[in-house]
Order: C-alpha cells, then structure tokens, then sequence
C-alpha cells in the first residue's frame, strides 16, 4: 500500500493532484482543511490537505475463491474469550480438593479476562475517536520510518506479552466484524495480513489503524453521478421493490436542482402500478422537474430526446423480485434501447436491511440486467452495516450513495467510507 499527502486549494484540486500521482483507482483516506496562521493569516485562502492511499493489485474476492489464512483463521463460534493458559490445566489432579481449587482458580481467571475483554472493548471506541489523530501522526515524515518497521523488543517476554495484548485485540475486532455482520470470509481476509504487524509487536493503535486502512481501501473510493460537458447524462434506478429507488430519484434529483442548479428531467418505466407513476410525477410537481412516462423500451430514446436540454434525466423503473425473471429482461431492453449518443449509468438500489444471502442473488441477478454502481437505502434501519461491505466485496461494483430516512430531500449522503468503517470496527 503507498499512502502520501496532497496539498490544493480546494478539496477536488488535491484530489486530482492524488489521482495524477497515484492513478484513478486512489482512495482518499482523509481530507483536512489547513487554516493559514500568522498576523497577515486572513489575507491567504485555506489549503486543504488529503491523505490518499493506493494498494497495488488489490482485488475483489468473492467467497468461492477465498482461502482462510491459517493462522488467523477464526471461526464464527469461536469464543471471543481468552483461552485458560495450559499451565493451569497441566495442574489439574484426581484429587477432588485440588480440582475444586483449580476449578474456582479457572473459574476467576476466566472472569478477569472477561472483564478485561469489556474494558478494552470500552477503550476501542476511545481509539476509533482519536483514529484520525494517530493515522495523522503514523503519516508525518519524521514517525514514519519508526512505524514502517515496528520496534521488536530485545527480551522474548517482553514481546510474547505484546503480541498476545495483539491477539486478543484482533480477535476482539474480529468478533465486533462479525457482531456488525460482516460474512466470517470477508472478515478474515482483512485480518489476515494484520497478524504480520500483531508479530512485530506493535501497539494496539497502530493495530487499529492499519485494520481502519485496509478496510477504507476495500470500500475503495465512493463515484456519485458525475455530469459531463456532454448533456443529458441519463441515470437509471434499478432495484427490488420498496427499497427506496422513487424516493432515492427524488433526493438527487434536489441535490442537484437545488444545491448544484442543474436542470433536471425524471422518466418513468414503472407502468406496473398506477400508483408507481403518480408518485413519480409529485415529486416532479414539487421541484419543476419535466415528467414523462416511458411504456415501453422503443419509447425511451423519445423520451430523452424532449428533455435533451436538461443536464441530468432520471429513470425510475418498478422495481421487481430478483426471482422474477421476465420483469428483469424488460428492464434490461429498456437500458439497453437507450442510445449510444447519450452517457448512461446504472444505481442498483438496496436497501441495507436486506437479508445477506438475498443480497447475494440480488447482485447476481442485476449483473446480468447491467454493470451496475451501488446505493444502500434505509441505514437508519440497521445498525450492522456489515452488508455494505460484503456486498461490495462479492459484486465489485462502486459505491456511491447512502440514504437514512424518508425525508426529502435531506436523507441522502455521499457513501462516508470513514464513517461506516469506524462504526463496523466498534466506533459509535
Ligand atoms: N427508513 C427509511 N425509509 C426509506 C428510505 N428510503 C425510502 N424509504 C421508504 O421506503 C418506502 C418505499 O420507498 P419507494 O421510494 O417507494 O421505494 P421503491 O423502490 O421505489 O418501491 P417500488 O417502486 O415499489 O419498487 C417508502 O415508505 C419510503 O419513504 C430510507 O433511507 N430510510
Ligand atoms: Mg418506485
């Protein structure tokens, strides 16, 4: 993994300034705003500094393919409490007295390392807050080489002792992976290089911090709709049913009428209920939006061609069970009818609260209507968000939004990878 700095006037022009240097597959980490200092400080603008990371060949894992490493190969049963050092079994004898004695010795062992388990899980949300501090100290120049290569302690109990503080918090962080639903597969496979760095004996923070790491560049770096000089550039909504694809329309369609000042023109495919349309059609009441209703695929280029001038045209289409094939083929021809001339991008609309495994034939199915960004709906509705990252670990596909809650049009975000890291690693 390469991580640096970039400095720019504005947030996008550091960011360019990352994605020249390390590639467009860059993650941005972190973006700081750098206030100028001194007595003339109010005649200079701010800098914004962000901190990008690139990992070489990284790649998306599907569960098939993925081999458990073999010495962080935690199980989902598998206590999270420290197993009973084998000293004090070897002493265990026939002799009753002694059992009982060795027993309640146990017993009290067992409940110390239980209450050190929650008092070191009460300290984790502590770490995840001061994250951002650490990572910001790891990456100055002058700590950097120290952190490259982690002092290893001269005395060997000294560093048995380090390194089993690590253990036992890798396996509290994969516990919380698992608490938060991350698949067991996916969570192991981001623990598996960590064990290198829990050898060398490195503090818990630095610990945590390339876990933070290494899970920002699995999200990797959230695409929203991005207009061209070219117009329209036309979106479709696809998804299961209720998720949340009308409401998604409406919200980002506000985001850019109203914040951005973009002229904005909504489509409808959805003709299977009558109420589908109407509702549709409110929202395009409400923020003047042109409106018009697509019944069949030949239909849609038509459609396009009256909002032409428009710089955004969003389709909705009805949304439909993923064991419904035949509905999934119309919606197929009505993306694929769109022509060539026009830049088109395709949202999968799920909603968080989805079923792991139906999300898995959610992704599949969808594949196969188009190449697909993803939007997770109703976050407000779950608090494991383990979901957003197993889904974009089997589908591959980009992220871009995330909405939580009904209301319009303030619900809706740009995917916060920082955000949802640190809450599935324990943070609030
Ligand atoms: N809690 C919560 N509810 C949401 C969110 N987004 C949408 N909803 C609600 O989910 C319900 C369905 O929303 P729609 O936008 O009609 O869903 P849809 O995907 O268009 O549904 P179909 O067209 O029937 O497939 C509505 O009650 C929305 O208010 C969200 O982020 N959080
Ligand atoms: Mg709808």
């Amino acid at each position: 993994m390469t991580i640096k700095k970039f400095q720019g006037r504005t947030e996008e022009e550091a960011i360019e300034r990352a994605r020249a240097q390390l590639g467009t597959d860059v993650v941005i980490m972190n973006i700081k705003e750098i206030r100028p200092k001194g007595i003339l400080s109010f005649l200079k603008e701010a800098e914004y500094e962000v901190t990008a990371a690139v990992e070489e060949k990284e790649q998306i894992v599907k569960p098939a393919n993925f081999s458990i490493h073999e010495n962080i190969n935690f199980t989902a049963d598998e206590p999270i409490e420290i197993p009973v050092p084998k000293k004090a079994e070897e002493k265990v004898t026939n002799h009753q007295a002694d059992v009982l004695k060795e027993e309640s010795r146990i017993r009290r062992e067992r409940e110390e390392e239980r209450q050190s388990y929650y008092a070191a899980r009460e300290g984790l949300e502590e770490r995840i807050e001061n994250l951002q501090n650490f990572l910001e100290k790891q990456l100055a120049p002058a700590n950097n080489k120290e952190q490259q290569s982690p002092k290893v302690q001269e005395k060997e109990n000294e560093l048995s002792k380090e390194q089993a503080e690590g253990f036992k918090f890798l396996k509290m962080i994969y516990g919380i992976l698992l608490e938060n639903e991350v698949d067991e597969k996916y969570a192991n496979m981001i623990l598996e290089d960590i064990e290198k760095v829990v050898r060398t004996g490195s503090s818990v923070d630095y610990i945590l911090s390339t876990i933070y790491q290494k899970m920002i560049l699995k999200f990797g770096q959230p695409r929203p709709i991005e207009l061209s000089n070219k117009k329209p550039k036309v979106v479709f909504f696809i998804g299961p049913t209720g998720v949340g694809k009308t409401t998604t329309i409406a919200k980002v369609a506000s985001k850019f009428k109203v914040d951005e000042g973009k002229s904005v023109a909504f489509l409808t495919a959805d003709t299977y209920r009558i109420a589908a349309a109407e509702q549709l059609r409110t929202y395009a009441n409400i923020l003047d939006n042109p409106f018009s209703i697509v019944y069949t695929p030949e239909e849609v280029n038509d459609a396009i061609a009256k909002v032409s001038d428009c710089d955004l045209v969003l389709i909705d289409t009805a949304g439909f069970s993923h064991k419904n094939s035949e509905q999934g083929d119309d919606i197929k021809r009505l993306i694929d009818s769109v022509d060539k001339k026009y830049e088109k991008e395709v949202f999968l609309v799920v909603s968080a609260t989805t079923k792991y495994k139906d999300l898995l034939s959610i992704a599949d199915v969808y594949r196969g209507i188009a190449d697909y960004r993803l939007i997770f709906t109703k976050l407000d509705e779950t608090s494991a968000y383990g979901n957003l990252l197993n889904l974009r670990l089997y589908s591959g596909a980009e992220l871009s939004y995330t909405t939580n809650g009904q209301n319009v049009p303030n619900d809706i975000e740009l995917f916060n990878t920082q955000k949802i890291v640190k809450q599935l690693l324990g943070g609030k």
